[in-house]
């Protein structure tokens, strides 16, 4: 993409109305527009960054065996009422009526949508196991909406529900979403920490929640630090071997992790003092195992090997996808800027030509962003009639992990500088040795 061309509007100054970083950031970045209080629009390099998300999550779901597919937004009231949530859920729930009168709302989630599906096609427990997802967008009506796409009211989650036939299946699901999510916001260069949790309006009593690490997170966390340095890395995990992916949830759940809904202080204090410590963190994701709270009421069942009818056993699991771009601007950045890991990167690299308008310095970045291209890479040029210091600023900004500085005096040694964005350090090397250095950055990602 050539920056002339492209629709990037940063601001210079910072938004009085953001409290965070990531917040701040997102907004002079030109990623998102506030339309109404927690509802934005996604502006195209906020929406490019987001689909990398989307794409990563579909990925790691589909590796574990799950299956995509698309419930709408709006859900009419009445399976919510067989579920017996659609007076729980009070006022966060957006009611609407349509021109029937009749009353519908937008989904906060999607437990009895997915539950009706499943009793309309499935009878027998030859179709189980079965985990099936969508990432779609959500409305809760928060009290209050805050800190950009962190605590929206519209947000998009992906969230995903296995129908088991019995408990010990059911809990292997549960133990796959936690490997699956592991490997997910690692990918997206996040050291997301499994902490045991409350149910709240979901239920059930087994539930973990992922949490990044953060001073501006919403969430009070106590854990041995010892956690943080756990890693899943490029391990390859059979997610039918059920002792394996069980080795990993212990290995990852061992140490002491806890949110403050079920923090036990006397656990707490067995940790060594080095090693304890009480912090914020922000919520990525939670997985729930919750058995037949929903299947039995609105009769999911199927039919055992034995001939007998049994309500299936459930769970679901949810990824905050938007919020991921706020949590990973929280974990990644400095005082000029965002610092994209390259998981997520809106774009490979950014081109900066430092002498618009020379023929050598446009020639050469002409030909830096076609060998790019050629090689499926996706570079940012940047082709404006600027100042350089005003296109290092864009730069620095909008967080590009490597960027390609192009002058008239590197090239008349025959050299550009490959700079990168989280260490600062620069590199001087021929145009196709930097060609070939990003396009093997990239190779394993
Ligand atoms: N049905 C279950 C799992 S599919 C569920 O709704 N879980 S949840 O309530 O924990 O939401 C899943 C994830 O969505 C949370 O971990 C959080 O990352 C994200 N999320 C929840 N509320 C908001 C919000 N208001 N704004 C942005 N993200 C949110």
């Amino acid at each position: 993409m050539r920056l002339s061309r492209y629709f990037l509007p940063v601001l210079k100054e910072n938004p009085a109305e953001a409290q965070i970083v990531s917040h701040r950031y997102m907004l002079r970045a030109g990623m998102i527009k506030q339309q109404a209080a927690g509802i934005y629009s996604w502006l195209p390099m906020g929406f490019k960054v987001l689909k990398r998300i989307e794409q990563i999550v579909h990925e790691e779901q589909i590796r574990a065996g799950h299956i995509p597919l698309l419930m709408p937004t709006l859900q009419p009231a009445d399976l919510w009422r067989e579920s017996g949530r659609y007076d729980d859920y009070g006022a966060e729930m957006l009611r609407i009526k349509d021109r029937h009168e009749r009353d519908m709302l937008y989904g906060p989630t999607n437990e009895e949508m997915i539950t009706d599906i499943f009793r309309s096609h499935v009878n027998s427990y030859k179709d189980l196991p079965l985990t099936l997802y969508h990432i779609q967008w959500k409305f809760r009506d928060e009290v209050r909406p805050r800190f950009g796409v962190m605590r929206g009211r519209e947000f998009l989650m992906k969230d995903g529900y296995n129908f088991d036939l019995t408990k010990e299946d059911a809990l292997h699901a549960y133990n796959r979403h936690m490997v699956s999510y592991l490997r997910t916001y690692e990918r997206m260069g996040l050291t997301a920490i499994p902490m045991r949790a409350a149910s709240g309006p979901i239920g059930g009593d087994n539930t973990h929640e992922f949490l990044v690490l953060a001073s501006t997170g919403e969430s009070e966390v106590f854990y041995d630090d010892r956690v943080t340095a756990l890693k899943l890395g490029d391990r390859e995990v059979d997610f039918d071997n059920r002792a394996e992916v069980l080795g990993i949830c212990e290995e990852f759940t061992s140490l002491y992790a806890r949110t403050d809904e079920t923090h036990d202080e006397a656990a707490f204090n067995q940790i060594p003092e080095a090693h304890r410590k009480v912090g914020r963190g922000i919520e990525v994701g939670q997985i729930f195992y919750f058995g037949t709270k929903y299947s039995e009421p609105m009769g999911a069942t199927v039919v055992t090997a034995e001939g007998n009818r049994v309500p299936v056993e459930m769970g679901s699991h949810g990824i905050g996808v938007s919020r991921l771009l706020g949590a990973i601007i929280e974990a990644s950045h400095d005082d000029k800027g965002i610092i994209w890991p390259e998981g997520v990167t809106p774009f490979h690299c950014g081109i900066v030509n430092l002498k618009q308008g020379d023929n050598a310095t446009d020639a050469a970045c002409e030909g830096l962003y076609k060998a790019l291209k050629a090689k499926g890479l996706d570079p940012l040029y940047d082709d404006r009639d600027e100042r350089a210091g005003a296109k290092f600023a864009t730069m620095d900004l909008i967080g590009l992990p490597w960027r390609i500085t192009v002058g008239p005096r590197g090239l008349a040694n025959g050299v550009v500088e490959l700079t990168s964005r989280r260490t600062g350090e620069s590199e001087e090397m021929g145009a196709e040795a930097a060609v070939d250095r990003i396009a093997q950055i990239y190779a394993g990602i």
